[in-house]
């Protein structure tokens, strides 16, 4: 009997849910609630995404981890609260989506759909059409396509900044490497958003961290040397990456993350906030993100013989 790819049910507190199931085992869940991706399994059913065990369940507070979806603002770059709305309204399945050019061969998909009611007009007076369709892939890759739709009748255009604010799940903060971010410009939250140009090497944690990368490469590896483990994003449409962990003393001030949780998660996320992007109406932007597992025995950017050969 063919497995179950895709099933409607509920999750905490009653919240609707869509469970995700590929052939060889991955899956992954998806809350209506804020289109939050907050499971992200591998074969093996290993958990790859972190989840704060204090996490809070219920609107209007935002889910701590998993994916959150940044927009119509990113973190406080506006009049917004923090990261916009978007992660903290119940979204719709939509039944009819426009067709994608490139359709991947998967069974395991959902799309939602996100429109403003009266209130979000209120305090963003424009008309959107959200689309987000989340597949998990048959080799258990996870992609993440939103398409945000200008649907405005007056004739206005509007501008927005967004990220897929993917918390990854890691075994030691301190042990895991970032590639694909050297010697880039970025924005230091920490120091006034003001801009520096990072080193050459691959990005190590050893104290808070909340940058913004600019115009980085479509893809960045996060090596997690002890659990033997590579997670590949692979991007499009987003320019820059945000690099998050609270660390220690702001972990303790976050009321939703346990005092050590920030040894287990780092935020690496594709996002578009340096350069706005403005929609005309009519006007539609697509921005990917793909996140890919793969066992690691590649550590300091070096391949190892064996998997250059058997490849
Ligand atoms: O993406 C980094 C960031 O903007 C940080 O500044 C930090 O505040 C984090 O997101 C979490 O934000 P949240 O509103 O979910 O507590």
């Amino acid at each position: 009997m063919e497995k179950v790819h895709v099933e409607h049910c509920k999750g905490t507190n009653g919240l609707d849910k869509v469970v995700l199931r590929e052939i060889r085992g991955s899956s992954a869940e998806v809350y209506l609630y804020g289109a939050h991706v907050t499971s992200w399994k591998n074969d093996y059913g290993e958990e790859l995404l972190f989840v704060s065990n204090k996490a809070i369940f219920k609107p209007p507070k935002a889910i701590r981890g998993g994916i959150p979806i940044c927009f119509p603002q990113f973190s406080s770059h506006g009049s917004l609260d923090q990261h916009g709305f978007a992660r903290n309204r119940v979204w719709s399945i939509d039944s009819d989506p426009p067709p994608f050019p490139t359709s991947s061969s998967s069974k395991a998909f959902v799309d939602l759909i996100l429109k403003p009611s009266d209130d979000d007009l209120k305090i963003w007076p424009h008309s959107f059409e959200f689309r987000l369709r989340i597949t998990l892939g048959p080799g258990g890759d996870l992609m993440l396509t939103s398409r945000i739709r200008n649907t405005n009748t007056d004739g206005k255009p509007f501008t927005f900044t967004f990220a897929y604010h993917t918390y990854f799940s890691v075994s030691d903060i301190s042990e895991v490497r970032v590639e694909g971010l050297e010697t880039l410009d970025y924005l230091d939250n920490l120091q006034n958003k003001e801009r520096f140009t990072e080193q050459g090497d691959a990005l190590t944690f050893e104290s808070e961290v909340d940058k913004i990368y600019l115009s980085t490469p479509t893809k960045i590896a996060i090596l997690d040397h002890e659990k033997k483990r590579t997670f590949v994003i692979r991007k499009d449409g987003l320019p820059d990456a945000v690099v998050w962990n609270p660390w220690d003393k702001r972990a303790k001030a976050i009321v939703d993350l346990g005092d050590e949780e920030y040894k287990h998660m780092l935020c690496v996320e594709a996002a578009a906030v340096e350069k706005p992007i403005t929609l005309k109406p009519g006007e539609e932007w697509r921005g990917r993100q793909e996140l890919s597992a793969v066992p690691s025995s590649y550590c300091s950017g070096q391949l190892d013989p064996r998997r250059v050969l058997g490849s």
